[in-house]
């Protein structure tokens, strides 16, 4: 008891001198990586995970997300995660706390951080990151609102000289080999993607594997071949994407989003209502403009299938106006 006391003392003096009392910090801060996405085959295999999905840092260790895709990272803290699409006066608009950058980048468990999400362009997605520091150890789990709660991941923050299970190097290499199991999984599915015949009927799912992690830019590997007057149904079979199936009869491909400058602070993402809204179209005929409107992932809210009635012999090209920069389109085949 009198030694203990005598400890005190002694680092009483010592902290009086200005000599450091406590061990130091086993490492300075440490820099990790999370990829976020993935892409292959031009686009018609596109990973929809954080890769690694768990990881291990230090308090004080900074992540950075590396883009590799249209995503977001969110942290909510435990609240409500904000939506993706939010309604004004009747239209319908990105959610700006979805798209653009919120909070300051540090992170100790509590308040909403959002990297916003990367440009349209897909050639802009590689050179976009996310940098966050964590203060506080816990465990933080993050989503892609884009993407849905099928795209998560988390962060484990432990305090200081803890030991972790992987360096910053190995937990990329770890990295590395789950975006290519997705992107391999992927790969294999889009191998034998091909409509069924079901019910007098022509199906079309289009597909995507929470488990594994990716999603299928891709209808079908070849066209569609159906007699006229067969009706073919596209069905999301994916946990994560929305799509359309959207004939334009030879005209341009609609833009998605529309973007409407503001007086002031960036501009408002209108959801184009030529994409986003069905038209009323039973029949294609072989022209005109005839669209499915919003089709939703699997778990939310419907619409998950379109039907249409093909009356007339012809070559129909489709897209999906989402990811028609990733060239997200089809062919029907009418004989
Ligand atoms: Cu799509």
């Amino acid at each position: 008891m009198r030694k203990r006391w005598q400890r005190v003392v002694v680092l009483v003096v010592l902290a009086g001198l200005g000599l450091p009392v406590l061990p130091a910090p086993a490492q300075a801060p440490a820099t990790w990586t999370v990829v976020a996405g993935g892409l292959r085959d031009q686009g018609a295999v596109f990973a929809n995970a954080f890769f690694p999905r768990v990881l291990d840092v230090h308090v004080g260790d900074t992540v950075v997300w590396q883009f590799a895709g249209f995503h977001n990272v969110a942290f909510t803290s435990g609240q409500a995660v904000p939506p993706l699409v939010v309604e004004e006066g009747g239209k319908r608009y990105l959610n700006p706390q979805v798209v653009f950058p919120q909070g300051p980048r540090t992170y100790d468990g509590s308040g909403y951080r959002n990297s916003g999400t990367p440009p349209e362009d897909p050639k802009e997605w590689a050179r976009f990151r996310y940098a966050l520091t964590f203060t506080k150890p816990g465990t933080y789990t993050y989503v892609c609102i884009i993407h849905g709660p099928a795209m998560s991941g988390a962060v484990r923050v432990h305090p200081a000289g803890e030991r972790l299970p992987l360096t910053p190097t190995q937990a990329l290499q770890r990295a590395r080999q789950e975006q290519a199991a997705s992107l391999r999984a992927g790969e294999q599915a889009l191998g034998h993607l091909r409509a069924q015949v079901a019910g007098g009927g022509v199906r079309v799912r289009m597909v995507g594997d929470a488990q594994k992690g990716y999603s299928l830019m891709r209808y079908t590997r070849d066209p569609v071949v159906v007699r006229a007057g067969t009706t073919v149904t596209w069905e999301m079979a994916d946990p994560f994407e929305i799509h359309t199936v959207t004939f334009v009869g030879g005209g341009p491909v609609p833009p998605f989003v529309v973007p409407q400058p503001q007086s002031s602070g960036p501009p408002k993402l209108l959801l184009n209502p030529k994409v986003a809204v069905p038209t009323p179209d039973k029949e294609y005929a072989g022209s005109g403009y005839a669209n499915s409107g919003i089709l939703t992932p699997l778990g939310a809210p419907g619409p998950h299938t379109y039907s249409l009635r093909f009356t007339r012999p012809g070559t129909y090209t489709y897209w999906c106006p989402i990811h028609a920069a990733l060239g997200m389109k089809g062919v029907v085949v009418v004989k």
